[in-house]
């Protein structure tokens, strides 16, 4: 009788993980307890080089976008979240593998073997877990015996089904091990079964208690359902088809750092203020919304945003300016800096001399009139004007003043350090659909889209037609001078396929970049053009 070796192993482990993971996904969604799959994917996006993630993610959203798919961030978390269960479960294959095949060459008991197994899995992923610096609700002892236990007993599953398997064929007559053949079968049958069965459970309860995280709002809360917008009056209206012009909050990109979102407590939380001040000190998030508000239109941005991509957003952000709290916090005089970092063990640093200058700079506890969502970074995030969203951390934890800059979590990997916004302009509709007669009797086409330059403002907007002229467009009035510009052009119709492309200024009068970069590591620039056949 054949002793079970590394394909057996192999097969096993797929049977053993698929259950394992699902009752980790159960008690992550009923509990909170570490999901050991996304751990295990967020730390290798952390460990590994900068220009590999970075490939990733180009990867990721050019594949997304590619295939069609309307919203790029949400379909990127579910793709990231699905190769996270896929790189366990394969993990889990070649630990079975590995496993089985060491017991064929050991005199000692599968069944010990198979827990320290487990129990040594168990702790390097609980290290792994520890290492991401994430702050969860659920309290980290508790975790961890969860996730050493959970090893163990797969660990001493694996061992239990290769005594199983090695059965006690000690003889090597034929019939024997036909009978023994007819055993192992139908015991891997009931195996299957059974994990099969605790695999599918686990899934679809997990599945089904979902949404107890996600702070869904009543649409009548929000600021934009019973408000106008400052520029409502304005006479330029955008060409149907262009995107919202304020974004519903719903629809607004997200992008961060890990699978999952960090759990926070908005009763328990504090913002500790640190560092090089004469007094540590703590706020409340009640003690931060006592300050005067301060609400400002904004358009935030992804630096990994493709032209034309849907990582750019724009809504009413709520906070109270930094110039306020910095005096309150005792800085001392030699900090320059402020370190930010987050729950999900992100930072970034901001200068003390760009927040002395600029008033707008805020941290922001609303959008749109409701606590900041907790996948927008609730309770706290920060507002820098005319940078892209990798430099401005959501869910702050702790800020510490520092005499020194350090780069951030993205600069680490190789990002712009200023991360300033790109100029930049997109064709969102080219609107045959509603051509109309103009004054002089010509057929109009309208063509509409948006433009953006950070806080500077767009001063101009171009449009060319196949190789003509250089036209410029009306350009709305702006909801906010920190927010997109809409614009819109009417084209004098005419039959057949023409090449559409939009370039900007920005306030100062800059032109937008004409060679087409990547978004590594500043940020994507190129002209938008996109062909149609009238
Ligand atoms: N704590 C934390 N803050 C973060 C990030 C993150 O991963 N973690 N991502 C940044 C990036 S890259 C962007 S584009 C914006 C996106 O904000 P949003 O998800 O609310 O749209 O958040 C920024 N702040
Ligand atoms: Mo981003």
């Amino acid at each position: 009788m054949k002793k079970p070796g590394i394909f057996t192993g192999a097969l096993i482990g797929a049977l053993l993980t698929a259950p394992l993971i699902a009752v980790f996904y159960l008690a992550w969604k009923l509990f909170g307890l570490p999901f050991a799959p996304f751990n295990i994917f967020d730390w290798v996006a952390r460990i590994l080089p900068g220009p590999v993630v970075t490939f990733g993610i180009d990867s990721l959203v050019s594949t997304i976008r590619s295939l069609g798919f309307t919203d790029t961030a949400e379909t990127a978390k579910t793709a990231e979240q699905l190769m996270a269960v896929a790189i366990f479960l394969i993990a889990g294959i070649v630990a079975g593998a590995i496993l089985f095949a060491v017991l064929c060459r050991l005199k000692k008991s599968a069944l010990r073997a198979g827990i320290i197994f487990g129990v040594i899995n168990g702790v390097i992923v609980l290290i792994i877990g520890l290492s991401l610096a994430r702050t969860t609700n659920v309290n980290p002892i508790l975790g961890g015996v969860w996730i050493i236990a959970m090893f163990l007993v797969w660990g001493a599953l694996l061992g239990w089904t290769y005594n199983r398997f090695r059965g006690n064929a000690t003889n090597d007559k034929a019939e024997k091990d036909s009978v023994e053949q007819v055993n192992r079968r139908n015991f891997l049958i009931k195996l299957g079964g059974a994990t099969a069965s605790v695999t599918v459970i686990g899934a679809v309860v997990g599945s089904l208690v979902g949404g107890r995280r996600e702070t869904s709002v009543a649409t009548n809360e929000l600021w934009s359902a019973s408000n106008i917008l400052p520029n409502a009056g304005a006479d330029v209206l955008p060409v149907p088809g262009t995107r919202p012009e304020f974004t519903p909050l719903s629809e607004h990109y997200r992008i961060d750092i890990n699978t999952t979102l960090p759990t926070i407590n908005g009763e328990t939380w504090r913002l500790n203020i640190g560092g090089l001040v004469e007094k540590p000190l703590q706020m409340t998030i009640e003690q931060i919304r006592r300050y005067e508000p301060l609400h400002q239109f904004v358009t935030l941005e992804c630096i990994s945003n493709p032209i034309p991509g849907d990582l750019i957003g724009t809504t009413r952000w709520t906070g109270v300016s930094l110039q306020k709290l910095l005096p309150e916090w005792g800085l001392k005089p030699n900090a320059t800096h402020l370190k930010i970092s987050s729950a999900d063990g992100f930072w970034e640093t901001a200068a003390v001399e760009k927040i002395m200058t600029d008033p707008r700079v805020m941290l922001c506890y609303a959008w749109d009139g409701v606590p900041l969502l907790d996948k927008h970074g609730f309770p706290l995030r920060i507002y820098i004007p005319d940078v892209y969203g990798m430099n401005q951390p959501k869910w702050i934890e702790s800020i510490e003043a520092m005499d020194h800059w350090e780069p951030g979590y993205w600069v680490v990997r190789g990002w712009s350090r200023e991360a300033q916004i790109d100029t930049t302009s997109i064709i969102d509709t080219v609107a045959i659909g509603e051509k109309f007669t103009g004054v002089n009797g010509q057929t109009l086409v309208p063509v509409g889209g948006i433009a953006f330059a950070g806080a500077r403002g767009i001063s101009k907007v171009e449009v060319q037609v196949d190789e003509g002229e250089w036209q410029a467009a009306q350009l709305r009035a702006p909801i906010s001078e920190k927010t997109w510009v809409v614009w819109r052009y009417e084209f004098p119709f005419q039959q057949g396929e023409h090449t559409f492309t939009v370039r900007s200024y920005d306030g100062s009068g800059t032109l937008q970049i004409r060679e087409q970069t990547p978004p590594h590591p500043d940020g994507a620039t190129s002209w938008h053009s996109t062909k149609i056949s009238l």
